[in-house]
């Protein structure tokens, strides 16, 4: 059965926890946008299949910088220390949205996707039948098997396939920023916000924008993967995930704290 109308809201790493403490958590922010997805839930659950991806944050990024700069790679121990904090990131959201009345069911990628070449290759009927069975899928960037060993597939590339896959209409990217900038607000104060604008008019922006700290890369690789995977017909939402009331706001209308991109 084909779900319609399906949003994919992705909980980046900065929001949840504090990026640059290793293993550290937001814990209100997380149980305030876990309530904020449960109260869209229940108003229009019955409307939507929703699929929630965090990111790895302090939990996957620093185990995995580490390993490169010891080894040049992700070996096979890393992977299993990847895998494992990326798990107890996992299973302390899963217990937040249980507890909420969400009825989540976590799949960590290494076990339905593959990278070949640095492209996703996800076994993608199984996240249908999740969604056909009215439960709410939850993911997150991992560490999965490639044609080169082991390597990060990261929650934003998953959120892209898994739009282009099953047909999503929307990805909320809820980040530490309150949208998108003309160049990184962290880095020059003076940046711009881009309210809206479709994505072939912010190219120019991506190209300066930082990779940052992150081991999969910032907002450039954030919006870029849309069109290397080219996804088309799809509404982006960029947004702050510490502004109360806002993860609602962008789930249910335009009026939002943020910034909307077209695809
Ligand atoms: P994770 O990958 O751990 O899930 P995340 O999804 O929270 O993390 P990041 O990958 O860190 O988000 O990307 C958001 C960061 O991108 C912001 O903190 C900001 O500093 C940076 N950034 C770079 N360029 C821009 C830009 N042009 N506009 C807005 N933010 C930008
Ligand atoms: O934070 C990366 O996922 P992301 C996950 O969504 C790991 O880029 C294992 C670092």
């Amino acid at each position: 059965m084909e779900v319609k109308n399906i949003k994919i809201v992705k909980l980046g790493g900065s929001v949840i926890t504090i990026k640059d403490v290793r293993r550290s958590l937001r814990t209100e922010v997380i149980q305030r946008l876990i309530e904020e997805l449960s109260l869209f839930y229940r108003e229009y659950g019955d409307s939507y299949g929703l699929v929630v991806i965090h990111g790895g944050g302090s939990f996957g990024h620093p185990v995995v910088r580490d390993c490169i700069s010891k080894y040049g790679k992700i070996d096979r121990n890393c992977y299993v220390d990847t895998a494992d904090s990326m798990d107890t990131l996992n299973y302390i959201l899963r217990r937040y949205c249980v507890v909420r009345g969400l009825p989540v069911v976590s799949l960590p990628p290494r076990s339905f996707c593959l990278l070949r070449s640095g492209r996703p290759y996800c076994f993608t009927k199984i996240l249908s039948r999740i969604l056909s069975r009215e439960l709410i899928l939850l993911t997150y960037g991992d560490v999965v098997y490639s044609d080169r060993g082991f390597e990060v597939l990261s929650g934003d590339t998953l959120a892209w396939y898994i739009a282009s896959k099953l047909g999503a209409s929307e990805i909320l990217f809820v980040t530490d920023v309150d949208g998108l900038y003309d160049s990184d607000p962290k880095v020059n104060p003076s940046a711009r916000k881009i309210a809206q604008a479709r994505i072939d008019e912010v190219l120019g922006f991506l190209s300066q924008s930082s990779l940052d700290v992150d081991v999969t890369g910032g907002m450039r690789k954030k919006l870029y993967e849309g069109i290397t995977l080219g996804v088309r017909g799809i509404r982006v939402k960029v947004l702050s995930g510490f502004i109360e009331g806002n993860l609602y706001s962008a789930l249910t209308s335009n009026n939002f704290t943020g910034s909307t991109i077209w695809y």
